[in-house]
């Protein structure tokens, strides 16, 4: 049998952390050579000493050098890259830079940049999957400048509702109205949110969906019409538009509204002429009615569950896609075995209201074993950049069940050793024992609702934090002990410190 030739021979990923490093895995083992560009800050960054050349393209600020479009076009011309990979974040979504990468004579990998500008805009979106037959949020169909005319709208939707920026997402420049007399100061408020944070002022309104769940649809399409899904997400545990527990499938979903939610998904990226992956999302109303929210024209971070429960990797397929070749699978192949859960290890303290603690890492020991997966950036002595997300990395695991997932999620956050810097590994063994997420019984409102109470890392963490350092502290005495000729006593030991704080009552 011939053997499968590879789509590229060399791409370029234009992007830092564990979404370089994931996708010059996937180009590494198609047989492609992968190319990093990386800022001054991350000359020591493991997608620099994962690729086979790595190119400097500015000082550390994202604004001077992952989001240089010319600088990263120039690396590509003249390493001979026949493609880009844009990760997310960064560039991944920027219309502008797609088609200046398609202009240069290279491929992109991602979709066709008028897919991504339909999706850019709010209200472009909004009014695009109505005509596709999507069931979109009740609202207005064009921006609103007139208060007025917000107020007859605002009466006919019925309150509460939300007043959205048209240029917006992740919440920025979004209110919620709840009576006649918020709505002017809200609109205000809007306007110059999204103008400060977009340059674009433009608003629009809809009925607000109160307590709903936050669940996605992979979709993932080629360029022979082909369009499949790649079931659904639910990514609802999250802070401040932060995700920070993914899973898949969703765990409070009937079979009917699942293939409601996946066939309009489709239809979505048929109606647009979508290519690669993307990812519809839904708002989940308590009622079980779904709703359009927005399209996603990237690989988000959290594709890895749905790698787990669909065996398919879709790295891979982007990059086949992109080459111009028909997806390797068809929506009969997309079976949905057992369940994956991901969480998001940041440098940030959960114990401190989630304060970003970067520094340096001393000891990194990443859990193993059957169905456990860790997609990260992270080596000890790894110095973690104030510049950037804090995501550090992604930890995966699959179950049978969900209740397996869960069970092994315990485990791997157990094993997991993450020394020198903050994380918040101590918040999810917390998520992961609580009954409410124990029984899928969480919404968008969830880490918010029980962070200040059963969420929350009381002071018997840190007495098991001290409990242990006093273990390590003790080891490492002993065996200095071993090597040097014993002198004098020491005064204190650190067992007995440890002994002392937790008759002191902090247990
Ligand atoms: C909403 C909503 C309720 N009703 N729209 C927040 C981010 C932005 N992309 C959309 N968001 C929301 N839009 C209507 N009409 C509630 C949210 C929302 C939310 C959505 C998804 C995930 C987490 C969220 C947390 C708070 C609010």
């Amino acid at each position: 049998m011939k053997p499968n030739s590879r789509p590229f021979s060399k791409v370029l990923v234009a992007n830092r952390g564990e979404i370089a490093v994931r996708v010059i895995r996937g180009c590494r083992e198609l047989g492609i050579v992968p190319v990093a560009v990386y800022s001054e800050a991350d000359r020591d960054a493991l997608h620099v000493r994962q690729a086979f050349e790595a190119y400097c393209v500015g000082p550390a600020p994202s604004s001077e050098s992952y989001l240089q479009i010319d600088r990263i076009l120039e690396v590509a011309k003249q390493c001979g890259a026949e493609a880009i990979h844009p990760g997310y974040g960064f560039l991944a979504e920027n219309a502008t830079f797609a088609r200046a990468v398609l202009d240069a004579g290279l491929t992109w990998i991602g979709p066709p940049p008028e897919a991504m500008e339909v999706m850019g805009d709010k209200v472009t979106a909004r009014t695009a999957m109505t005509e596709a037959g999507l069931p979109v949020v009740p609202g207005t169909t064009e921006p609103i400048d007139d208060d007025d005319e917000a107020a007859r709208i605002a009466d006919e939707i019925g309150f509460p509702v939300m007043v959205k920026a048209s240029a917006g997402g992740g919440g920025k420049g979004m209110r919620r109205v709840n009576s006649a007399d918020e709505l002017a100061s809200a609109l205000r408020g809007a306007r110059s949110e999204a103008g400060n944070a977009f340059g674009d002022s433009r608003i629009y309104i809809e009925k607000c969906i109160d307590n709903p769940r936050h669940v996605e649809v992979q979709v993932f399409s080629d360029a022979h019409g082909n369009h499949v899904h790649l079931l659904e997400r639910d990514c609802s545990v999250q802070r401040r538009h932060q995700k920070l527990v993914e899973e898949s499938p969703c765990p409070v979903l009937d079979q009917a509204t699942r293939d409601r939610m996946t066939q309009v998904a489709v239809q979505a990226a048929r109606a647009i002429d979508y290519r690669g992956a993307g990812t519809v999302e839904f708002l989940l109303a308590p009622d079980g009615e779904c709703y359009f929210l927005e399209m996603n024209t990237r690989l988000q971070v959290e594709h890895p569950v749905t790698e787990l429960v669909t065996g398919i990797d879709l790295v891979h397929a982007q990059l086949e896609v992109a080459a111009g070749r028909p997806m390797p699978f068809s929506q009969e192949d997309i079976q949905c075995s057992g369940h994956a859960i991901e969480v998001r290890i940041c440098a940030e303290d959960p114990a401190d209201n989630f304060r970003p603690c970067p520094g340096q890492v001393a000891s990194y020991r990443p859990p193993g074993g059957p169905w456990v997966r860790v997609d990260g950036a992270l080596y000890p002595g790894y110095e973690v950049p104030v510049y950037y997300d804090p995501l550090l990395a992604k930890l995966i695991v699959w179950g049978r069940d969900r209740a397996a997932a869960i069970d092994r999620m315990k485990r791997a956050l157990r094993e997991f050793t993450l020394t020198g810097i903050r994380s918040n590994i101590p918040f999810f063994v917390q998520v992961m024992r609580h009954e409410p997420f124990v029984t899928g019984n969480y919404d968008t409102g969830y880490v918010e609702r029980y962070l200040g109470s059963e969420l929350r890392l009381g002071e018997g963490h840190h007495v098991e934090v001290a409990i242990l350092a006093a273990a390590i502290a003790e080891h490492l005495a002993e065996r200095k002990a071993l090597e040097t000729v014993p002198g004098p006593a020491k005064s204190t030991s650190s067992w007995a410190m440890a002994g002392r704080l937790k008759r002191l009552g902090r247990s």
